[in-house]
């Protein structure tokens, strides 16, 4: 369908343009990912590229393996070339709202080591102003034993309800990679997204946030029409 296919170009897009031989490169997490996985795959066969890739979740780790790519992690390379990643709402300045599929701390964690942070996304990511697309509220990851003080302080600070995520295929909430919870923080009105986001990363108990501000250096948006758009 058209979401599908504007995911693959913008996945195509971004791998041809951003990965070269000899890198390394950190694997994203969600659905827009693997088809950048597919191109990369395709491309070290065709042009015998020597890449390891890092992965940002166990779904991440699964691709890379299912593709025979070559699997690393931060201790063997702590510095990446390049890290590719999807994301649940892109605004105007590139603050993203991540973490839809759950796998926002490690992702945070590995776009930080990247040189350069490129974002793959169908036209439905595409907003203005965080909230406008994306209506299910900022991921944050949370210690289980805090989460309902973690909960209580951000509705009384910054408005809105944070709300544990419950798992649809288990019983009960959601856990994370990391043996964590997350709260789905659905916030009000436009926030300062930098001041807000070290303000909820301050709270203890709090892992991280799906907010990344001034983390990504690009962003590729496959359209409906077919053409690709990009924000710098
Ligand atoms: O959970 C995540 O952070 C994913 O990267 C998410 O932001 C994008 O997933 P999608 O490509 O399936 O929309």
């Amino acid at each position: 369908n058209m979401a599908e296919e504007a995911k693959k170009l913008a996945a195509y897009a971004a791998v041809d343009n951003h990965v070269q031989n000899n890198q390394v490169v950190g694997v994203g997490s969600g659905s827009t990912i693997v088809y950048a996985v597919d191109r990369l795959a395709e491309r070290v066969r065709q042009e015998k590229l020597n890449i390891v890739c890092v992965p940002t979740s166990f779904q991440a780790r699964q691709l890379i393996l299912q593709h025979g790519l070559t699997l690393s992690d931060l201790d063997r390379h702590p510095e990446l070339d390049v890290a590719i990643d999807g994301a649940d709402e892109v605004d105007g300045e590139l603050t993203l709202i991540k973490g839809g599929g759950g796998c926002l701390t490690q992702e945070k964690i590995v776009a930080g080591c990247a040189k350069h942070f490129v974002v793959i996304a169908d036209y439905r990511k595409d907003s203005k102003n965080l909230g406008q697309q994306w209506k299910k509220g900022v991921p944050i990851e949370v210690i289980p034993m805090a989460y309902v003080p973690v909960s209580r302080i951000i509705a009384k600070r910054f408005g809105g309800e944070a709300n544990l995520r419950m798992a649809v295929s288990k019983a009960g909430p959601v856990v994370t990679d990391n043996s964590n919870f997350i709260l789905d923080w659905k916030f009000e009105h436009a926030q300062n997204w930098k001041e807000v986001n070290t303000a909820i990363k301050m709270i203890p108990g709090v892992v991280e946030t799906g907010l990344f501000v001034g983390m990504a250096e690009r962003a590729y948006f496959g359209m409906e029409d077919g053409t690709v758009k990009m924000r710098d």
